[in-house]
């Protein structure tokens, strides 16, 4: 096991002894001892070797001794005891927003709750308001916290699905017979969150496909299985279908698979006005009989699904902007714009390291930007009023910039750094940071981390948010919405009129591409980009694997109908660098 994941294993130790009602010293130390180890800059091994992890100050014998067993072994017999002796539903109640060990430990005590439906169960009898430090409201929001996890329950990250395709679509190709393979569906349109995963395949034998797919190992259980399509649950629970078609129908079939099903009924009613019928089978005439059928007697030999596009006076639409909304009205106008690529990215200017809640230090994450071939890393940790993020006090940050002035000039890494912050907007609109603070460094995200009351405040929220906007320093605003997805909503605000103080000062608006973020949602960035507000896609990367997160917020971004040009961070360090100076003089 590596640093991070044995820091991780630590900290649930911890969670997990506070949900046994241990000594909070005890659980302290683990907490603590997480905290030291991702801190720790020096190689894990090598000191585990010299036998020095000991001096390193906030780990003591009984943490020494266990991280070393997971850095040797990846398994630890303390932390699977402990693990099998807490009640699972306690566990689960974790997962409840605003639920931490300390509470649910109460409920297990007073009321006897030990799953999330007796819980359920004990808030509708009204019984959670009268615990000490519950209360009415406390009470409505766990209730509500359970009702959005059984409404998101069936739905997936997009980011978790992919993980979980990936490998099948690889397995598929490998398949003698196989002529051509894809994903489908929700997945490949980009849709933030997914329900299954569909896949199609070309091949004139389907067993051998069919077979692979439903004997797999991530399979946990076929729910169907016919000659040519196949339902399977796997492992993790997401359900995946599978439809093996002649390479004639493929296109027909890829397109048909893709959906939406709205711009499906769109595309079919366009075909009809032109006396044609559009299935997964193929495009016949519309009185041809073989219409809708396994032996459907094409008008076109379609080689790609363009060439459905195209013969029905439609420009190429990608596979991302097919929701039925005006993707088809504009392809008949003309040619959709070209949209954002993977490489087209450059940097990325919302990062963290460990000096705040960040697994990875300054040099690692630069050296990762190196590998990704970008031009440009902005580090930007947490602010000082984040302090359960372990936010910087000015002169940890000033420190920081002095760092990364200094890494620069050495040209240890072929990556420029640019020295910024994640800058907390207090409750009134005002910085965390004083302006001189803020004057030194090259670009400010400005973020809400606490709500202070104000989730549901539109009109508050909202005047906080474009207060912040006019900051002369304020490059851009973070996760504009503060959603978490399948988890938690945003808090209301009004996007068009940050969209328009954006506009108005010349800032950016992020697009947060951590899974569970995408924030600012898909939907308005064509609404945004009209009024002249620049993209940037920022991976909000807590470690270097973190930093991959931008290819989803490509994706996202291609879903908002963006194109290169309208997201800052695709141009060339020389001209990143102009335009930070610029917004920083206003
Ligand atoms: P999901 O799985 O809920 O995230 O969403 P999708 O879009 O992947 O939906 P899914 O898996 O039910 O079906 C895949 C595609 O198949 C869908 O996007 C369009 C097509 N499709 C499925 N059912 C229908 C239907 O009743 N009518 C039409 N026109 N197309 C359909
Ligand atoms: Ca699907
Ligand atoms: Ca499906
Ligand atoms: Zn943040």
């Amino acid at each position: 096991m590596d640093k991070a994941e044995i820091a991780e294993v630590l900290e649930e130790i911890g969670t997990l002894l506070e949900l046994t009602g241990e000594n909070p010293f005890k659980v302290r130390a683990y907490h603590n001892g997480a905290r030291a180890l991702t801190a720790l800059e020096d190689d894990l091994g090598a000191r585990i070797k010299a036998d020095t992890l000991g001096e390193v100050p906030g780990l003591g014998e009984a943490l020494v001794e266990k991280i070393t067993t997971l850095y040797n072994t990846g398994k630890l017999p303390y932390y699977d005891k402990l693990k099998a002796s807490v009640e699972p539903g306690l566990v689960e109640m974790l997962g409840v927003p605003g639920l931490g060990p300390k509470k649910i430990m109460a409920l297990h005590k007073e009321l006897g709750v030990d799953s999330l439906a007796k819980l359920a169960e004990a808030c509708a009898a009204g019984k959670v308001a009268g615990l000490p430090g519950f209360g009415e409201k406390t009470q409505e929001n766990i209730l509500t916290g359970i009702k959005n996890r059984e409404a998101y329950g069936r739905r997936h990250l997009w980011w978790d699905a992919w993980q979980a395709a990936a490998p099948i679509v690889e397995g598929l190709k490998k398949i003698k017979g196989v002529e051509r393979v894809s994903h489908a569906g929700s997945l490949r349109r980009g849709l933030e969150t997914i329900g299954d995963l569909d896949f199609l395949v070309a091949a004139e034998d389907p067993d051998p496909a069919m077979k692979w797919f439903t004997t797999q190992p991530g399979v946990a259980e076929v729910t169907g299985r016919g000659g040519t399509k196949a339902s399977v649950r796997l492992k993790d629970g997401m359900q995946a279908d599978l439809r093996v078609v002649p390479l004639k129908q493929f296109y027909f079939a890829l397109h048909h698979f893709t959906g939406s099903k709205d711009h499906n009924v769109k595309m079919r009613s366009r075909a009809l006005a032109r006396d044609l019928s559009l299935s997964e089978w193929g495009l016949t005439k519309k009185d041809d009989p073989t219409a809708g059928g396994p032996g459907a007697k094409s008008v076109i030999t379609a080689r790609s699904e363009d060439d459905i596009f195209e013969k029905l006076g439609l420009h190429p639409i990608p596979p991302e902007l097919r929701e039925g909304l005006d993707e088809i009205e504009r392809a008949e106008k003309g040619p959709l714009p070209r949209l954002i690529e993977e490489g087209d990215l450059r940097g990325a200017f919302h990062n963290h390291t460990n000096a705040s809640d960040g697994h990875a230090t300054l040099e690692e994450m630069a050296a990762a930007a190196d590998e990704l071939g970008w031009e440009y890393l902005g580090i930007a940790d947490h602010s000082k009023s984040s302090f359960q993020a372990h936010g910087l006090s000015e002169e940890r940050l000033l420190a920081q910039v002095e760092k990364i002035r200094a890494l620069n000039a050495s040209k240890k890494f072929r990556v420029h750094l640019f020295a910024g912050t994640e800058c907390d907007i207090l409750k009134d609109g005002q910085l965390d940071y004083e302006d001189s603070v803020l004057a030194q460094l090259d670009y400010v995200v400005a973020s809400v981390h606490n709500r202070y009351g104000q989730g549901e405040d539109e009109a508050a929220m909202t005047k906080r948010m474009v207060r912040v906007l006019e900051h002369p320093h304020v490059t851009m605003l973070g996760h504009a919405t503060g959603r978490l997805l399948l988890q938690r909503e945003g808090y209301a605000v009004n996007i068009a009129k940050i969209i328009a103080a954006a506009a108005a000062n010349g800032k950016m608006i992020e697009l947060n591409a951590q899974p569970q973020r995408l924030d600012l949602d898909w939907r308005y960035w064509r609404q945004a980009a009209d009024k002249g507000v620049m993209c940037v896609i920022n991976p909000d990367a807590h470690d270097t694997a973190g930093l991959r997160y931008v290819r989803l917020g490509v994706l996202i971004a291609r879903k908002g109908g963006l194109a290169k040009e309208q997201v800052f961070n695709t141009r060339p360090l020389a001209a990143v660098t102009k335009a930070l100076k610029k917004i920083a003089a206003k």
